[in-house]
Parts: structure tokens; C-alpha cells; sequence
């Protein structure tokens, strides 16, 4: 059986505890993983503060942007690797992975690769009463050390995200992967080998959240920054976790989108960019939208056309080049799904289409399929209305004004993402400025230029990453004033 291990210190290093790696969709072992105790993620932490005195210190931003693109053709490089790991982990069809998760993952080292070396820093000409005047500048210096927290549902993009700007402004991290899908952060160490990434610059511990290797990593006092993505929930936790050693924090969190479909949209780009928006990657995407808000005079086509295309949806094998939907990612996470697919019938919801378990009369019902789902029918206040689902599934409802599309899209304790839909651009831009969210597409979803902001508003996150915010966010200035 293959052993993901942890990586400290480059090397690949076992631990006293393993745990299971399942492939959702057949829900077979596919490999044994190292659970990193407390004394390994402190050798992790250790291992990343003596690196931080080393070669990596020395390195000027063209340097480590060198290697940092060396990185992303190490991943090219091994582009079938990453793309099969991701897949058996994730059981997101193999055309996703290849189109999206392992290209973004290369892209990200890229682009924030060329970002640190061009980017300026702030200058001020201050005059002074004596009329000696100051140079006011701005110097960005490391973090230090960052303990890097990321899920299951875009594990190699999610994790690069993180680590490719963090090590841009010359940190060190600690990467704890979800427990789910452990395999392509382990690759990316033979990645970061390939690209000369001294040892101890980046580190890979495996295991859980709370009382395992998540916890132990924003405890540790030696750990500067935690930057993290995950469920609110669990931002909540590590930000109890770190207050004590007042660590700055970075939070993408959860979602419960809202789309927003005008009458005079483009209709068939509208059901497909909704269909993507509802269903890629089988609901678990964090700015997918659970609720959709239809014009009332073409509600019933929206949902029937929407209807169509949730049923022409192809599931199946991962490795299936036709496969377009796979299955959710574990036994628990299907069964929190099918517990909203119950409540929704509870709250009154009508099933246009699906709201219940996949069967394939072979061993893909040992893993974990749900049908694509549609619900009409429910107020604006039902549980199923108000709370993240993370699977394929939406409620549609329809709106007769745009203050109330405004009103019912904005109610709601998250603020991640969302996305309108109209032919009248000036309406696009009205209704967009008013999203209380961190990104709203207009006639768009998922569409990303990794120069801007990304985060959300309220549960949805702390901080936005993306372009210098990222810069900024793993970097700490300091500001220089000399007299004249
Ligand atoms: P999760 O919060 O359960 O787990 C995320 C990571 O946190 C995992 O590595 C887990 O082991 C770790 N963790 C859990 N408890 C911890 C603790 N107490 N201390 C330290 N680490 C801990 O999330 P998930 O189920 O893996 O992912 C799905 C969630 O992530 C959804 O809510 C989704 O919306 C959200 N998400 C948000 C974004 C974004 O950019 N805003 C992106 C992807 C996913
Ligand atoms: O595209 C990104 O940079 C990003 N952070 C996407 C997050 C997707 C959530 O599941």
C-alpha cells in the first residue's frame, strides 16, 4: 500500500500514527497516510526557523522568483502525477483536474513569481518645520514563519494559493493539507526539490484539526502567520487558537452564493453559466450559488431549462474523459448533503429534479454520488435557504423587483461571491456595487485574474488575498524615515 508521509526538513518522514487515504468515488483505500504527532510539527516549525537564516534569507526577489517558476515546470513537468493524485483523492473528474486544479497550481507560483519582482513600495517626501524635510520608505521583509491550513475541494490549487505568494515574500511554511486529500502536497515536494527550494522552506505535516497536526500548527508559538481556507466553523476555532500569541490571520471561509437572473439576460449563456456555477466540481466550490433569484417572467423557463441541463449531466468514473460529474467527497461530508436533501423536503421545498443517492448497480455505490438537485418552493428563511450545503444543488426562486433581488441576494450571514446576470450593463454595474460580497461577476462566474482582490465579507472570510493583497498580507513593511 502506498504511505503519503510527511515532509520536514527535506525529507520524507514517517510518524507513530497512519490514517486512511479513501477514493470517494468506489470508497476504497488508495493509500495509507502519516499522521504528524506534536513533536513532529514543532521539528516542522524548527526545521522552517532554521531555514529562514540560511540560503533562503540571502536570496534577492529575482532569485526566489527564479525558483519559484522553476517550481511551476516542476509541476508541468509531472502534470500526469499531480493530475492522477488529485483525482483519486478528490474523485473530481480527470477533465477537471487536467483544465483547471493543476494548471491554476503552476499558474500561482507564476504569477506571484513575476508580482514580487515588479511590485513598488510606498515613498514619501515629508516636509518638516525646521525645514530639514524626511524620506519616508517602505521596506517589505518576510513574516517569518507561515502555517498554511487548506481543504479538500481544490486541494493543490488551494494550497498554492497560499504558498506560492508566502514564499514570493521570502517566508517559510508549514502546510497542513485536508486529511481528505493529503497526496499532491506531499508531490509538490519533490517539486520544490527539482527547484532548489532550500530544505525546511517548505514542510508538509499530514493529519486533523482539533488535537492533531492542524491544532499543534497554530499553536505553536514559532508560528508567525496562519493563513487558512476552510469552513467558518473552523476559522473560528483558529482564531481562538492563535489569539494567545497574536498571530495575523487570513481567512477564506464559506459561502451560501446568490446568482441573480434579470429577464433581459443572455438566456442560454445564463443556464450555462449557472449550470457551472451550481454543479462544477459537484457543488464543491465555495463560490458556487445555492440560491438563485429568477425574473419572474421567465422563471419557469429558467428552471426547466436549468432542470434539462442537471439531468443531461454526465456522472461517472473520475478517469472517465466524459464524466462531468463526480462523486462528493466522503461518506460524511454525502451524508451531511442528503441530511439538507431531507430537510428540504421537511421545509416544504418541490424536487424539480433529483434529492437523493446516485445508484450505478456497481462498486461506485460504495462510493459517494448524490444526484444533482434542484428545489423550488422554499421561504426565504428555511435552513436550506440560509446555510452552506456544499454540493450540487440549488433553490430557485423568483423576484419581481430588483430592490427585492438586491434585498433577498444580500440576506445572508456570509458575503463570499456572486454573480448577475443581465444584458443592461448599467444594471450590472448598479446591482454589482451593491453586493454586500468580495466578488461579483456580472454575465460571468468563476472567471479569475489572479492580480485581484479574493476573500469575502462577514463569515465568508478575514482579509483578501490575491495580487499585492497577497503581497501584503505575507510580507510585514517597514517603514523607513531618514532625515534630509
Ligand atoms: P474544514 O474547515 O473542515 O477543514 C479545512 C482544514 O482545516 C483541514 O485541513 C482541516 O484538517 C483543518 N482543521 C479543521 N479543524 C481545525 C482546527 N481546529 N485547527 C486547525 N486546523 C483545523 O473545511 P473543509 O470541509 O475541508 O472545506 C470545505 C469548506 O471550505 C466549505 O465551507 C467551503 O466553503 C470552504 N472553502 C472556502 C474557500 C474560500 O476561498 N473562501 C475555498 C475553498 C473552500
Ligand atoms: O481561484 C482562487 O484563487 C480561489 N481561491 C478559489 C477558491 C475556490 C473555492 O472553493
Amino acid at each position: 500500500m502506498k504511505l503519503i508521509q510527511n515532509y520536514i526538513d527535506g525529507r520524507f518522514v514517517s510518524g507513530e500514527r497512519e490514517f486512511a487515504d479513501v477514493n470517494p468515488a468506489d470508497g476504497t483505500v488508495i493509500a495509507q497516510v502519516t499522521e504528524a504527532g506534536k513533536a513532529q510539527v514543532a521539528e516542522a516549525v524548527n526545521a522552517a526557523r532554521v531555514a529562514l537564516s540560511g540560503e533562503w534569507r540571502r536570496l534577492g526577489n529575482r532569485e526566489r522568483a527564479a525558483r519559484l517558476h522553476k517550481v511551476a515546470d516542476a509541476i508541468e513537468k509531472r502534470f500526469d502525477c499531480f493530475v492522477q493524485a488529485e483525482v483519486a483523492d478528490t474523485g473530481k473528474p480527470v477533465a477537471l483536474a487536467s483544465r483547471l486544479d493543476i494548471p491554476r497550481a503552476a499558474a500561482n507560483f507564476r504569477v506571484f513569481a513575476d508580482l514580487v519582482k515588479m511590485a513598488g513600495l510606498e515613498s514619501f517626501h515629508t516636509e518638516t518645520p525646521d525645514g530639514t524635510n524626511a524620506l519616508n520608505y517602505a521596506v517589505r521583509q518576510p513574516l517569518g514563519i507561515v502555517g498554511v491550513i487548506t481543504p479538500w475541494n481544490l486541494p493543490l490549487l488551494l494550497l498554492t494559493w497560499k504558498v506560492a505568494p508566502a514564499l514570493a515574500c521570502g517566508n517559510a511554511v508549514v502546510v497542513k493539507p485536508s486529511e481528505e486529500t493529503p497526496a499532491t502536497a506531499t508531490l509538490l515536494a519533490e517539486a520544490m526539490q527539482d527547484a532548489g527550494i532550500p530544505n525546511g522552506v517548505y514542510n508538509v505535516v499530514h493529519g486533523f484539526g482539533s488535537g492533531s497536526a492542524g491544532e499543534f500548527l497554530t499553536q505553536h508559538p514559532d508560528v508567525d502567520a496562519v493563513t487558512f481556507t476552510g469552513e467558518s466553523r473552523t476559522g473560528a476555532a483558529i482564531m481562538q487558537s492563535v489569539a494567545a500569541t497574536v498571530k495575523p490571520v487570513s481567512f477564506e471561509l464559506g459561502g451560501k452564493n446568490a446568482a441573480i437572473v434579470f429577464a433581459d439576460c443572455n438566456f442560454d449563456e445564463a443556464v450555462k453559466g449557472l449550470s457551472d456555477a451550481v454543479f462544477l466540481n459537484t457543488g464543491q466550490v465555495c463560490l458556487c450559488a445555492e440560491r438563485i433569484y429568477v425574473e419572474r417572467t421567465i422563471f419557469t423557463a429558467f428552471v426547466d431549462a436549468l432542470k434539462q441541463r442537471a439531468e443531461s449531466l454526465n456522472p461517472g468514473w473520475p478517469n472517465d474523459e466524459k464524466t462531468d460529474l463526480g462523486p462528493l467527497i466522503s461518506a460524511q461530508h454525502r451524508e451531511k448533503v442528503l441530511s439538507y436533501y431531507r430537510l428540504a423536503r421537511q421545509e416544504g421545498a418541490t424536487a424539480v429534479t433529483g434529492g437523493g443517492v446516485r445508484q450505478f448497480g456497481d462498486e461506485r455505490d460504495n462510493g459517494f454520488y448524490v444526484q444533482p438537485t434542484i428545489y423550488t418552493g422554499l421561504s426565504e428563511s428555511a435552513r436550506c435557504v440560509k446555510e452552506e450545503i456544499f454540493g450540487p444543488v440549488c433553490h430557485i426562486a423568483p423576484f419581481d423587483s430588483e430592490e427585492e433581488a438586491v434585498a433577498m441576494a444580500n440576506d445572508t450571514k456570509y458575503g463570499l461571491a456572486a454573480s448577475i446576470w443581465t444584458s443592461n450593463l448599467k444594471r450590472g454595474h448598479r446591482v454589482g456595487q451593491q453586493m454586500k460580497v468580495g466578488i461579483t461577476w456580472v454575465n460571468c462566474w468563476f472567471l479569475r485574474d489572479l492580480r485581484t482582490p479574493f476573500g469575502g465579507a462577514g463569515l465568508s472570510g478575514i482579509g483578501r488575498e490575491g495580487g499585492m493583497h497577497s503581497l501584503n498580507f505575507y510580507s510585514e513593511l517597514n517603514n523607513i524615515c531618514i532625515r534630509l
